[in-house]
């Protein structure tokens, strides 16, 4: 099948073989020093575990060149997991806060993004996150940072630690990424104690046209009702979701699906969690009882509920 990905970090495609070999030719030091003991530190239990690994090993990346070449190693694989069309979430204040300019982030991805059509027949896209667990101040000075390059980012998001940090504490800086003519989502994650309250501010306050997992919301069928008549997607990630809380939440997204939400299904962090697009679907369909119409429908909702001309879609699926 033809497949798009609208939920896939960057920074989630460090594989442990580049990560060593940009810490060798940057000089930066890793607790690790062979592959088989980056793989191995590549086990989580919790977002919480899995953040600490994910912020410290971007610390690799330093040079234009190492986000270009970041971004193209996944961008062909994907095209071996005969994937379309991509939107590439990245988060600038990983790599800013530690020094790395935003000009270098974002050049970097940029260009991978412009070769990614004629080197492996993928449209691409950027969508700029922020991080939640920094303050809105710092997202809106990320903002500020984008605007020369406007032009280049198609969207932005939200991610990062969501305890305590709620959608409308960004409400200010999503509104200003609004005006600017940029599309929204968030993550709204499935392990969060108050999902609905987070789920319905995304919604209600910021006017989100998607949400990232956002499975919780089969809890409150006002909003589902909602989101189904608004058309707006929700981008599952059930092998990440396996990470954090041993829970796929297939039946979630089956229901969801059943009901008629936009469900799809993507990657998240495919390098940490070894899993690329199509092991996803294997997963999935291996433990839930998928038909193969529903699988179709997975992929197809992906295309639907891209950034994309209603065209392009029909040339898509
Ligand atoms: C993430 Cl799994 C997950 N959750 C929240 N933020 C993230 N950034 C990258 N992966
Ligand atoms: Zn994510």
């Amino acid at each position: 099948m033809p497949k798009a990905e609208l939920h896939l970090h960057l920074e989630g495609t460090l594989e442990p073989e580049l990560k060593l070999l940009l810490s060798k030719e940057n000089q930066v030091v890793l607790e690790q020093k062979t592959v088989a003991e980056i793989k191995k530190s590549y086990q989580f239990d919790s977002l919480t575990s899995f953040l600490q690994v994910y912020y410290s090993g971007m610390s690799v990346l330093q040079k234009e060149e190492d986000f270009y070449r970041l971004a193209l190693d996944y961008l062909k694989k994907a095209k071996e997991h005969n994937v379309r069309y991509v939107e590439l979430f990245f988060d600038p204040q990983a790599h800013t806060t530690r020094g790395v300019a935003f000009d270098t982030v974002i050049k970097g991805y940029a260009r991978a993004v412009s070769d990614s059509q004629a080197l492996f027949g993928i449209e691409s896209a950027l969508v700029m996150c922020f991080l939640r667990d920094l303050s809105a101040e710092s997202a809106e000075e990320t903002l500020t940072a984008a605007l020369p390059y406007k032009e280049l980012i198609l969207g932005v998001g939200l991610d990062s630690d969501e305890r305590d940090n709620p959608p409308i504490k960004f409400k200010k800086v999503f509104k200003k990424a609004q005006e600017i003519g940029w599309h929204t989502t968030m993550h709204c994650d499935i392990d969060q104690e108050d999902s609905i309250e987070h789920i319905e501010q995304a919604l209600l306050d910021i006017g989100v046209e998607r949400i990232d997992h956002g499975t919780n919301i089969v809890e409150n069928p006002r909003l589902v009702e909602y989101i189904k008549e608004k058309g707006i997607g929700l981008t599952c990630c059930p092998v990440s979701n396996s990470f954090v809380v041993e829970d796929m939440k297939g039946k979630e997204m089956l229901k969801l699906l059943q009901e008629g939400v936009k469900v799809t299904l993507n990657s998240d962090d495919p390098a940490y969690f070894q899993s690329y697009i199509s092991d996803d679907f294997v997963a999935l369909s291996q433990k839930y009882p998928l038909a193969p119409k529903e699988i179709a429908q997975l992929a197809k909702n992906s295309f639907e509920i891209a950034w994309i001309s209603d065209e392009r879609k029909a040339q898509y699926f």
